[in-house]
């Protein structure tokens, strides 16, 4: 943080409010002992990050579960859409709220187009049925398909989860940030390498590390192996300009205690955790540090 604070490039940037960014940057965290990488320096809510890494699993794109659940972290999205369509004037509480209480509401206003989830457990395909004619073919589930893979092949360089669907980039609100997971298997051990093509390391990284972490310790779990290393690839790093407070609070922090996660239970499958199965413990954060989103 402090190198890209100090001596990152200066970049105007799509949301107009300008960054620090390095390209190209590695961290590795070992699991072993139930280890989480979890920052210390300001609380993260990592139950609201589990719970969009357990949407994601649902395959579902509509905000309306994560709103009713109080997770705003894709409110801002749909809100912007709103406000600039329809030229109303509506807080985020209000627009929140109408998406879990209305249901064609959130319908009309509240999908995010073929986000993360439909790429993950849908993936589109299409069947030739004649020339130049395709039919809608069955979706891929590629995250059933990697823990067949990583259970039957161990072995195997393809054990991969990607969300960069190249065709369908043009309707999804956000273009895939965490956009391929790599699994690796070695002496037993599970390991996952995140390519994240963009990352705000003010507000998105914490997370991003967290979902990392907990989607490969869920995964070693179903395939009965012992955690390995969760290791994280930025393309684009960067702080934006307008978070300088929170950039020199964290800096002026030390790092406080350990966290681990143990799991209440094993689920049958890697589609049935639910947020009770997540207890951490040894977490002693510093305060939240609350900060703008660049939409
Ligand atoms: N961003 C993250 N992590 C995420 C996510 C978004 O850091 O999981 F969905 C940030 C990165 C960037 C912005 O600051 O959101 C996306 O903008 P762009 O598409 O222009 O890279």
């Amino acid at each position: 943080m402090r190198y890209i604070w100090e001596r990152g490039d200066a970049r105007g940037d799509r949301t107009g409010v300008g960054t620090r960014s390095v390209f190209g940057a590695t961290i590795r965290f070992d699991l072993a002992g139930g280890a989480m990488p979890l920052l210390t320096t300001k609380r993260v809510y990592w139950k609201t990050a589990t719970r969009e890494l357990l949407w994601f699993l649902t395959g579902d794109t509509n905000i309306r579960s994560l709103c009713a659940q109080n997770v705003q972290i894709w409110t801002d999205w749909p809100l912007d859409r709103y406000r600039r369509e329809t030229g109303a004037v509506i807080s985020r509480e209000a627009f929140s709220q109408a998406i879990v209480e209305d249901e064609a509401f959130a319908r009309e206003w509240g999908d995010l187009g073929p986000v993360y989830g439909k790429q993950w457990v849908d993936w589109p395909t299409y069947e030739p049925v004649g020339e130049g004619l395709f039919r809608k073919g069955a979706g891929v589930n590629q995250v059933a398909e990697v823990v067949e893979s990583i259970t039957n092949n161990p072995g195997s360089r393809r054990h991969i989860i990607e969300g960069w669907n190249v065709a369908e980039l043009g309707s999804m609100a956000l273009p895939p940030c965490h956009k391929s997971y790599q699994f690796h298997v070695a002496d037993g051990r599970l390991s996952c390498l995140l390519y994240q093509r963009s990352c705000d390391l003010g507000l998105g990284f914490a997370f991003n590390m967290w979902s990392l972490a907990a989607l490969t310790r869920m995964m070693a779990q179903q395939c009965n192996l012992e955690p390995g290393e969760a290791v994280w690839t930025g393309g684009d790093v960067h702080l934006y300009l307008n978070h300088a407070e929170l950039v020199e609070e964290q800096l002026s922090r030390r790092p406080s205690g350990e966290a681990k996660l143990t799991f209440a239970r094993r689920p049958a499958s890697i589609f049935d955790y639910r947020i009770e199965d997540f207890e951490v413990s040894g977490y002693a954060p510093q305060g939240a540090i609350s900060a703008p989103v660049a939409v």
